[in-house]
């Protein structure tokens, strides 16, 4: 393999010219086709890559795989191209002020040493808990597996979370509350059985594409389509009504439409009755959720209210989807719950054409949040505080309980943690926080604060670029392993290529790491299949049990929904229907708690963490764009993906930028009780007058995280990127960033 020289750009803002277009002027012809699935978002679409030699340099369709039945969002098309940029990771990389872009390549071997040297050093000078570890869910399930593994029994750090904590925990932990498992209750097919599908906070077109697909699919079987959104996004253009939320106040609305149900009957007595405990509570304390309550804190017209509770309520079946737009909040969960208690007062779950959901995020956003990479939680779903628990997965580790660590802290915490002082060095892997915390001139300044940090990347992303040691990691096309994708199917993801020079898959990385700190014993899979059958064992019992789950039965069956405890059993497409057998009911009842009842919460409504006042009189809400993917590491390195989104923009409706005197295109300002950010404004009327829309993926000076609030849901410790108070004006000049 020919060496690559040192990254000399400075990725810190943007890459410049470099960017992938095309594998090769002339277009390689593919000797084989491998069958896998995307590497970007939670749908994990089926996709054939087409590889020559050791390059992937191509994709055709997969039409036969259920999911998606070939069809791709751009993202999907256009990912093929990430292997071939200049910028992909081949060697060891470690800090070096004089070399050219701060970085000099050294052996793997010499590196692999000296991050075994640093963390021997720093626990042996300030404690186990002072060497943290930040892992993604990017990662199929056997490397989520293996990091938690790693953390608890290779380092005996409390201190590992991993970025489903910026994603997914507020409707995790909703639907443990609720219904005591956290999984989409249907299978997509439910969807297109649904006479009313209800979309909360889920720009479904551009974040979730192919499930589009699914929704129209009932719209033109007559479905009505009810979306609540700040912003009427392109799902929304095609919607039968459509409730333009103020931000931050959802739970108010989902009040306001049960207090509807109520008043109108409008109930399913009987599965109220027979499947859940805990509605007269939530009766009362809605009765003072009224449609003009309702209307005045969600700044939703109260004829839109009504409207939207009798399609609700009178539906023979219906399907409730939602997504980050009601779970980056402060009340995050409470939002969640609320729309938990909506459903479940219409008994409408459990029956085909009958369900509800929250859309996975990240590729892996499913699996990696099932088996052990989160602070509290053990494989197969399991607490870390409960001693069944840690005993089941201590002798499948071959280790006593009491050799576990406790429950460690959240993300955010853990770059607190660096503030005082009480963790002094990170290994992260598969996570971008530079670019995805919020406040994040915060988190930057962290990460020179530790004594030793070691990324590992494909490519040295901006978080990365504060490390002392880069190893050079694994793409999803150069290993295998499961990822189980939005609606709780298991997928088998295939190897196409290898790494090249001297990048290592990312499970062979961390067992270099254990090996070299003399510490292995656990750690010598030799592949993925090694590590997947003892994840089988270890969430055997658990709510996610994949115990009955192998590579040939994914192979075969097209993926395989858990639970699914033995090899005879077929899976669980559709959870809580009658009869469906789950370990913790064990036959009394359809929901995951002992007594077999779905729990109604009482949810209070308070307004974000910082409401708008004189100083700061607008809503910032925060997201995505469709050819963007989270941090941007990879997408912004795709040219065509570029050329159809290039910068963020200041998403504004005309009737504000009239008033703030500016037009499309201007350089706009939007500062914050954090930070400041510099943008072009893009003038709409798709939002509403009182808030601003802008798009995270891009890192330094175009960052929206400089100017986010590090304010977090008390029970799933969600940052609220969703809400906080900013100004906003016509800048008086181009950004410097712009004039380089
Ligand atoms: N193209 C693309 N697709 C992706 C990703 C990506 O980065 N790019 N990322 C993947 C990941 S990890 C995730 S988590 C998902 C995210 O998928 P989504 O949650 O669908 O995407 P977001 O853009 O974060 O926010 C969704 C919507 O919430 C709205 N919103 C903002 N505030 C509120 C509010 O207070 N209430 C309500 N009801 N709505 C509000 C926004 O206007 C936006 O339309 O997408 C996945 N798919
Ligand atoms: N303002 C604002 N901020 C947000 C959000 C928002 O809506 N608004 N959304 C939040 C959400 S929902 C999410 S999920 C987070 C995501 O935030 P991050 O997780 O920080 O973003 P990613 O871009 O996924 O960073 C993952 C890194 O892992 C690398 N990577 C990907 N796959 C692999 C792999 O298999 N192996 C290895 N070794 N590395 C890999 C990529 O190159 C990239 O550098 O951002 C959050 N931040
Ligand atoms: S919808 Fe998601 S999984 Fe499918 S092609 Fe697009 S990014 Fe990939
Ligand atoms: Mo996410």
């Amino acid at each position: 393999m020919a060496t690559q020289p040192a990254p000399t750009r400075d990725l810190l803002e943007h890459f410049g010219p470099h960017r992938a277009y095309a594998i090769d002027a002339a277009g390689p012809e593919a000797d084989r086709l491998v069958k896998t699935h995307c590497c970007f978002c939670g749908q994990q679409c089926g996709i054939q890559l087409k590889v020559n030699g050791n390059r992937v340099v191509g994709f055709e369709p997969w039409e036969e795989f259920p999911f998606n039945r070939g069809m791709l969002c751009p993202k999907g098309v256009k990912r093929y191209l990430q292997g071939s940029h200049p910028d992909r990771l081949l060697h060891a990389y470690q800090r070096d002020p004089a070399a050219p872009g701060g970085f000099r390549p050294l052996p793997y071997a010499a590196a692999i040493e000296q991050v075994a040297a640093a963390i021997q050093r720093i626990q042996a000078q300030y404690g186990n808990d002072a060497f943290a570890v930040l892992s993604g869910a990017s990662l199929t399930n056997e490397k989520a597996y293996l990091m938690g593994k790693f953390a608890r029994m290779c380092l005996k750090t409390a201190n590992l979370d991993y970025n489903g904590r910026l994603c997914m925990v507020s409707a995790a932990a909703a639907n443990k509350l609720a219904f005591g498992i956290d999984r989409a209750a249907n299978p997509w097919s439910d969807i297109v059985a649904a006479e009313v599908v209800w979309i909360s906070g889920a720009n479904i077109g551009e974040c979730a594409p192919i499930t589009t697909h699914y929704v129209w699919q009932a719209r033109e079987k007559g479905a009505r389509l009810i979306v609540v959104d700040p912003r009427i996004t392109p799902l929304a253009r095609t919607c039968d009504l459509f409730l333009p939320v103020k931000p931050g106040r959802d739970v108010a609305l989902f009040n306001g439409i049960l207090h509807l149900m109520i008043e109108n009957d409008w109930l399913d007595h009987d599965f109220i009755d027979a499947h859940t405990i805990g509605f007269d509570k939530v009766a009362e304390q809605v009765r003072n959720w009224t449609p003009r309550r309702t209307a005045e804190v969600t700044g939703i017209a109260e004829r839109l209210i009504r409207q939207a509770a009798q399609w609700w309520g009178t539906a023979r079946t219906s399907f409730l989807l939602h997504a980050r737009g009601i779970e980056h909040h402060t009340h995050g969960v409470q939002n969640v719950l609320g729309a938990i208690n909506m459903v479940l007062a219409s008994g409408r779950l459990g029956r085909p054409g009958c369900g509800y959901a929250t859309i996975t995020g990240q590729g892996n956003g499913q699996g990696g949040r099932e088996h052990g990479q989160k602070c509290d939680q053990l494989p197969g779903g399991r607490d870390i505080t409960q001693p069944a628990h840690r005993a089941h997965v201590a002798a499948v580790w071959g280790i006593e309980p009491e050799e576990l660590p406790g429950p460690g802290v959240d993300v955010y915490e853990i770059f607190r943690k660096i503030d005082r002082g009480e963790v002094r060095g990170l290994l992260s892997i598969c996570f971008n926080p530079k670019v995805s915390l919020p406040d994040n001139t915060f988190v930057g300044r962290m990460l020179d604060k530790l004594e030793f940090y070691v990324a590992i990347d494909f490519f040295l992303n901006e978080t990365a670029r504060h490390a002392d040691i880069v190893l050079p990691g694994s793409l999803h096309e150069e290993d295998e392993g499961t990822v189980t994708q939005i609606e709780g199917r298991v997928l088998k993801i295939n190897r196409c290529v290898d790494p090249p020079g001297e990048a290592r898959q990312d499970w062979r990385i961390i067992q270099d790491i254990a090996a070299a700190l003399g510490r292995n014993r656990g750690f010598t899979f030799a592949n993925p299949r090694e590590i997947f059958e003892e994840l089988r064992r270890a969430s055997a019992g658990g709510i996610a049990d994949y115990a009955g789950i192998t590579y040939e039965r994914l192979a075969r069956e097209f993926g395989v929904f858990w639970p699914c405890p033995s090899e005879d059993h077929p899976g669980t497409p559709r959870l809580f229907e009658d009869g469906s057998w789950n370990p913790v009911a064990r036959g009394q009842g359809r929901f995951y708690f002992p007594d077999g009842k779905a729990r109604f919460h009482v949810t209070a409504y308070a307004p974000p963490a910082e409401d708008v006042d004189d100083a700061y009189p607008i809503i910032l809400t925060t997201g995505r764009v469709v050819s963007q993917f989270l941090s941007g590491t990879q997408t912004r390195r795709i040219g065509p993906l570029v050329d159809q989104y290039a910068e963020p923009r200041v998403e504004m409706h005309p009737r504000l930028a009239s008033r703030l005197g500016i037009t499309d295109g201007d350089w706009t300002t939007i500062v914050s009780r954090r930070g400041s950010c510099t943008l072009r404004a893009q003038v709409v009327t798709t939002i509403r007058p009182d808030t601003v829309f802008v798009p995270y993926h891009w890192p330094g000076a175009r960052s929206i995280n400089q100017v986010t609030i590090a304010a977090q849901d008390p029970i799933s410790k969600i940052p609220e990127f969703k809400v906080c108070a900013v100004r906003v004006f016509k800048a008086k000049a181009a950004p410097e960033y712009e004039e380089r």
